[in-house]
């Protein structure tokens, strides 16, 4: 019983942190979902869960419950409950960090050339991708979307 712990925490040294990541409806329908699974990986990221489906309007008020309130917020909602979205699992070294280096800034235009949101992103709103931007909301996301 007492390894159990130790063992855990080597476990999850050797694998690396996790964090989340979900392309948005409006970047699958632009058929970016190769383009940015690839990405995602060419920065020596893994994915170790992927799923699709459609959220509902109820879990996405849920998910961006912290921008409640926020002028942008009924269009967030109304956007990301439109269609399909890509949920994933990221592991890696700095798994975090390194997830939002290779996403690169909300607005598209503002983010480093060859980033995810500058090569797909159309705008603040269609930024194409999500990714949590602190261990603790990955491990929140990560529950809210994986049993
Ligand atoms: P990020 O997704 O980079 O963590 P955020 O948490 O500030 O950015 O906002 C969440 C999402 O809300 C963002 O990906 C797109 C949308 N959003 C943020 N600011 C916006 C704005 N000024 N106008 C329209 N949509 C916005
Ligand atoms: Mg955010």
């Amino acid at each position: 019983m007492k390894y159990i712990l130790p063992l855990l925490l080597v476990t999850a040294s050797l694998f690396g942190d996790q964090t989340f990541s979900m392309i948005k409806p409006t970047a699958v329908k632009e058929h970016h979902i190769g383009g940015i699974i690839d990405a995602i990986e060419k920065a020596n990221l893994t994915i170790v869960a992927l799923k699709m489906q459609t959220i509902s309007k109820e879990q996405a008020e849920a998910f961006y419950g912290e921008h409640k309130g926020k002028p942008f917020y009924p269009e967030l909602v109304q956007m990301m409950s439109s269609g399909p979205v890509v949920l994933m699992v990221v592991e890696g070294d700095n798994a975090v960090p390194a997830l939002r280096k290779v996403v690169g800034s909300t607005d598209p235009k503002k983010a480093d050339a060859g980033t995810i949101r500058a090569t797909f992103g159309k705008s603040v709103g269609e930024n194409a991708i999500h990714a949590s931007d602190s261990s603790e909301s990955a491990a929140r996301e990560i529950a809210f979307f994986f049993n």
